[in-house]
């Protein structure tokens, strides 16, 4: 048995090598360059209805030297702003910086912001004051429950994925269309809040920043989404009978410097339609208490104890067959 030392050495080693693609999988040490012509930044130059501009807004938008705000703390208001220049690029980062605020007490106060990456602009409609049957992605800062389940505590956050062939469920508060999502306290906060939306090589993911401390929570990310490119990036808000200020500070677009296979690198991205391959339809997700499902590829934990598993299985195998063959060997010296 005095081998076995050498081969767990042998065992950790390979566990070490192994573990190496994960870490470098785990440091995302990605360069980010900032697009102006998808950014919207102090002092919000190129912002208006003209043919140069480079943002549109729209309804009850207002525009000032310091924010952007897309509704007022009135009723029945509905506001957006939209990217005048289409997004070409395969990766990106969004970063949103924003603030929802009003007089209204806890509860009673709506309806929220909702962040879009559509293939169409400007189409007014009933979803915090976007077309409902949208093609692209959209995630919405949701801050009032209209539905009376109480699993969730608002605002909530959440994103959906169409190709124009479902509705968003304003009554539902998206419940049946969601791939994922947390509650965050965005509201009536001293500091500016944050939300970070980054796609890249299918993978969405949703970073809040709400807390004032400088530092990304994870709120959703889940793999298998394809997007097209050629769509626009916008937001929109909408009050009911409830309201709030809901104003956009800043919108920050990074490309992210990815490399693709040269098959990826050929097809035609602005072909491809909207879609989230999950494992079941997002309708299923009713059936899960915390409203989350994921279907993300794995991990690098789960690769770690995969890994961690499969050498404790090959160890066991080699203890029991060292033991094994140590008996027969004793037994069959015995015979001679
Ligand atoms: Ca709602």
């Amino acid at each position: 048995m005095r081998n076995f030392g050498a081969f767990l050495g042998t065992a950790l080693v390979f566990l070490t090598l192994g573990l190496c693609p994960v870490c470098s999988d785990l440091t995302d040490g990605n360069a980010e360059y900032l697009k102006r012509e998808h950014s919207l930044m102090k002092p919000y130059q190129g912002v208006g209805n003209s043919l140069s501009s480079q943002w549109d807004f729209w309804g009850s938008t207002l525009v000032t030297g310091s924010y952007v705000r897309l509704t007022p703390d009135e009723r029945s208001k509905q506001g957006s702003i939209w990217n005048t220049v289409p997004c070409h690029l395969k990766d990106w980062e969004m970063h949103l910086q924003f603030k929802v605020h009003g007089s209204g007490k806890k509860n009673l106060h709506g309806d929220g912001i909702a962040f879009w990456y559509t293939k169409d602009k400007l189409h007014a409609g009933p979803v915090f004051s976007n077309y409902a049957r949208f093609h692209g992605l959209a995630v919405f800062i949701d801050t009032y429950s209209n539905d009376d389940a109480t699993d969730r505590s608002f605002p909530y956050i959440s994103a959906m994925v169409n190709n124009g062939s479902v509705s968003y469920d304003h009554g539902k508060d998206g419940r049946l269309s969601e791939l994922g999502g947390c509650s965050a306290e965005i509201r009536n906060r001293e500091h500016d809040t944050y939300l970070a939306i980054r796609y890249s090589k299918e993978r969405l993911t949703v970073m809040v920043d709400v807390d004032d401390k400088n530092e990304w929570k994870e709120c959703i990310d889940i793999g298998g989404v394809r997007l097209p490119t050629g769509y626009f990036f916008g937001a929109s808000a909408a009050t009911g009978d409830l309201s709030d200020n809901h104003d956009i500070i800043s919108m920050k677009l990074y490309q992210l410097m990815v490399e693709h296979t040269p098959e990826e690198e050929n097809l035609d991205w602005t072909k491809i339609e909207p879609s989230v391959s999950l494992l079941k339809s997002p309708k299923d997700n009713i059936d899960d208490p915390t409203g989350n499902f994921r279907s993300t590829p794995l991990t690098g934990w789960k690769v770690f104890l995969l890994l961690l598993c499969a050498l404790l299985g090959i160890v066991v195998c080699a203890v029991v067959g060292a033991v094994v063959f140590q008996k027969r060997q004793e037994r069959n010296k015995r015979f001679y």
